[in-house]
C-alpha cells in the first residue's frame, strides 16, 4: 500500500519539500535583514522609547524694588503627575491617593478613567515640596513627582500692575516680569532617564546639561513710596465715588519711577477672580488729554520765545472768547478783567491762554510738547503702554491753536506727564525714563532753558501758595508746585465732550529749594462731593509728596521761623528759589 501511494504522488512529495525550503529561506533573510541590515536603525528606535530626556527648571531671577525688597520671589514646588495607564492596575489604591491630594474620590475616579489610556496627566500643580513628599510616599504605582518653582509676589496688589506675573510654565505674562523675561528665566537644564515601554522611570542617568539660574533685577520703584502711593489713592478713589485712577512718582534727576499704582488693582498671587478692569496699568497703557496741566507747557514756550514775561498782562473779560461758532469759556470767574501770565495759570483761564497761545502760535507749542514727550514713545517699551497722540498740523488754526494750549486735542499717558513735570522740575533738562534702578544719572538733555525752567517753577509754586491758590495741594514745612486740570471726559459713541464725566487731575513736583520729585495724580470719573482737580487730585499729591519727602530725609525749605531754628541752617537754596513769584 505505501509504496504503492508513494509511487502515485512523488511529485506531491517534492512540492511540499520546496515549499518548506522556501520557507526556511525566507526566515533565514528576514533574521539577516534584522539582525545586520536594518540593525543600527532598530537599536536607535528601541534606545529613543526608552532614553529620555527630562528638562531641568532653571531657577528664575529674583525682582527687587530699589533697595533689595523682593517683590518676585521663586520658591522650589512639587508637581504631581501619573502614568493613568500604569494607575490603572492599582485601582484600590485611588480613594488613598484622592485623600492625600484633598481630591473628590468620584471626581478624581472619573477623570483616571477617562484619561485611562494617557501616559501623561496632571495630578496637582505647584504643592510645597513637604505636601509633595508626603504623596510620593506612598508610592502609588504610577504616581511621579516633578521639581518646578512657582512665583510669589510678597508685595501684591501694591506691586501688580509694576511687576506683573508669570503664568504657570513661568513665563512672563504682564508687566516686568514679561518685559524682561529673557534676563529673568535663565535656561533650563537636561536629564537623561531611562524609561520602559510604558513610560515608567526606571532609571535616572545622567544630568546632561545643568540649568542655567536667570539674573536678579532691580526695579526702579521704593517699595515704601509704592505701599504710601497706593494707600492715599485708594483712599481717594472711595472718597470721591471714583471710577479708577493712576499715580506716578519720579526722580526727576535720575528718570527712576519711584512708584506706579493704579486702581483697581488685584492680588497676583490668587487671580481666580480677576476682572480686566483689575489689570489695567493705566499710568502708561490709557491715555487722556492732560487739560489745564498742560498749560505749564504751553506757558513755558511762551516765556522761551522771549516775548513773553510773568508779569505781562492780557485781558479774558468776559471769560468767553469766540472763535467763529465755537466758544473758548472759563469755568471759573477770574479775579479780574485783566490777569497776569502767573495770573492765568492761578484762575486756569483757558482764554488768556489761548491770547498768548495766538500770540506764540500753535506750532511753537507742539514744538515744545514734542521736546518734552508727550504723545511720544517713552523707550521704556512696557507691555501694553501707548504712545498717546500729539497732532501737527500745516496750519494751526486758531481752535487748533487754543484747544492744544489748554491741553485738548493732544492724548497722554500718566507717564508721559510726570516726564514733562520731571523736565520743568529739573531746571529745563530731560532724563530718560527708566524702570530700573540705575546707579548713576543718565546723561540729560536740555529741552528748555534753564532760566525759563526757574520761571515756571516759580509760577507754578504761586499756583499753590497765592492766596487764590490751590492750597489743597500745599505740603507742610516744604514749598512745593504744580498745576490742577479737570477735563470733560470724551464720550463714546457721542461726537464730543460727556456733560458729567471728568478726569480730576494734579501735576506737580517739590520741595522748590532744589526739585527732586514729580507727581501725578489722575482721578477717573470721581461722582461724589467734587470734581475740580484742585479739590480730588490735588489733596493725593499733598499726602504723597509730604510723605515721600518725609521718606527720603529732605530737608524742609518752609518751616515757621521758631522751628527752624531748632531744626538747625535752613537749607542754603531756599533763599535762591523758594519765594520766587
Ligand atoms: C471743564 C473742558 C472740554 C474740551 C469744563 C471742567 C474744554 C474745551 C473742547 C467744564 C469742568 C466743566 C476742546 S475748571 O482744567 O476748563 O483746576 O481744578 O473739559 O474747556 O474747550 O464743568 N479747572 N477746566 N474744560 N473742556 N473742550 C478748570 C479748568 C481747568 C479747575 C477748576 C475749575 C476746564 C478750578 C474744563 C481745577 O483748568
Amino acid at each position: 500500500m505505501m509504496k504503492l501511494e508513494g509511487a502515485l504522488y512523488p511529485w506531491r512529495f517534492r512540492l511540499m519539500l520546496g515549499l518548506l525550503a522556501l520557507m526556511v529561506g525566507a526566515i533565514v533573510w528576514r533574521i539577516f535583514d534584522l539582525q545586520v541590515v536594518d540593525r543600527d536603525f532598530l537599536i536607535g528606535q528601541g534606545d529613543a522609547r526608552s532614553l529620555r530626556h527630562i528638562p531641568i527648571p532653571a531657577h528664575r531671577g529674583l525682582i527687587t524694588d530699589r533697595n533689595g525688597e523682593p517683590l518676585a520671589v521663586s520658591t522650589p514646588v512639587t508637581t504631581l503627575w501619573a502614568n493613568a495607564k500604569e494607575l490603572q492596575v492599582a485601582k484600590d489604591r485611588w480613594p488613598e491617593l484622592a485623600a492625600a491630594l484633598g481630591q473628590d474620590r468620584k471626581a478624581l475616579t472619573e477623570r483616571l478613567e477617562a484619561q485611562a489610556n494617557k501616559e501623561f496627566i496632571y495630578l496637582v500643580r505647584g504643592l510645597t515640596p513637604e505636601q509633595g513628599q508626603q504623596v510620593l510616599d506612598l508610592k502609588v504605582p504610577g504616581v511621579y513627582g516633578i521639581e518646578e518653582f512657582r512665583r510669589f509676589y510678597p508685595a501684591g496688589e501694591t506691586t501688580a500692575h509694576m511687576v506683573g506675573f508669570t503664568d504657570i510654565d513661568d513665563h512672563g505674562r504682564e508687566g516686568v516680569e514679561l518685559a524682561y523675561d529673557e534676563w529673568l528665566a535663565g535656561v533650563p537644564g537636561k536629564r537623561q532617564v531611562i524609561k520602559d515601554r510604558r513610560g515608567r522611570l526606571i532609571k535616572d542617568v545622567q544630568v546632561t546639561k545643568n540649568a542655567k539660574a536667570g539674573k536678579p533685577l532691580a526695579l526702579s520703584i521704593d517699595l515704601r513710596l509704592q505701599y504710601l502711593a497706593n494707600r492715599e489713592l485708594r483712599n481717594a478713589i472711595i472718597e470721591n465715588g471714583a471710577k479708577a485712577g493712576s499715580l506716578v512718582i519720579m526722580d526727576v534727576k535720575t528718570g527712576e519711577i519711584l512708584a506706579m499704582v493704579n486702581q483697581p488693582t488685584y492680588n497676583p498671587n490668587n487671580r481666580r477672580n480677576l476682572q480686566p478692569a483689575m489689570m489695567r496699568n493705566r499710568a502708561m497703557i490709557d491715555v487722556f488729554e492732560p487739560g489745564s496741566t498742560m498749560k505749564a507747557i504751553s506757558m513755558s514756550a511762551a516765556l522761551e520765545t522771549g516775548r513773553w514775561k510773568p508779569s505781562d498782562k492780557v485781558e479774558v473779560y468776559p471769560g468767553t472768547l469766540q472763535l467763529g461758532r465755537y466758544t473758548i469759556r472759563d469755568v471759573s470767574r477770574s479775579e479780574g478783567p485783566v490777569l497776569d501770565l502767573t495770573g492765568i495759570l492761578i484762575n486756569s483761564s483757558n482764554v488768556g491762554m489761548s491770547k498768548v497761545a495766538f500770540d506764540i502760535g500753535g506750532e511753537t507749542i507742539y514744538h515744545l510738547a514734542q521736546k518734552i514727550g508727550l504723545g511720544q514713545p517713552t523707550g521704556l517699551d512696557f507691555p501694553g503702554e501707548r504712545v498717546g497722540n500729539l497732532p501737527n498740523y500745516r496750519e494751526w488754526k486758531k481752535a487748533e491753536t487754543a484747544t492744544l494750549s489748554y491741553g485738548y486735542g493732544l492724548s497722554v499717558t500718566a507717564i508721559q506727564l510726570a516726564h514733562a513735570f520731571s523736565v520743568l522740575a529739573n531746571n529745563g533738562r530731560m532724563v530718560p525714563l527708566s524702570l530700573i534702578h540705575v546707579d548713576e544719572a543718565p546723561k540729560a538733555t536740555q529741552v528748555i532753558p534753564e532760566k525759563v525752567a526757574k520761571t515756571i517753577q516759580g509760577m507754578l509754586q504761586q499756583v499753590i501758595e497765592a492766596p487764590r491758590g490751590v492750597f489743597r495741594a500745599q505740603v507742610p514745612a516744604y514749598h512745593v508746585a504744580g498745576k490742577s486740570g479737570t477735563a470733560r471726559k470724551t464720550s463714546v459713541g457721542t461726537k464730543g465732550y460727556a456733560e458729567n464725566s471728568y478726569r480730576s487731575l494734579f501735576a506737580g513736583f517739590g520741595p522748590m529749594s532744589d526739585p527732586r520729585y514729580a507727581i501725578v495724580v489722575v482721578i477717573d470719573e470721581p461722582s461724589k462731593a467734587g470734581y475740580f482737580g484742585g479739590l480730588v487730585s490735588a489733596p493725593v499729591f499733598s499726602k504723597v509728596m509730604s510723605g515721600t519727602l518725609r521718606l527720603m530725609n529732605i530737608t524742609p525749605d518752609n518751616l515757621p521761623p521758631t522751628q527752624q531754628a531748632n531744626a538747625g541752617p535752613p537749607a542754603a537754596a531756599v533763599k535762591a528759589n523758594g519765594g520766587r513769584g
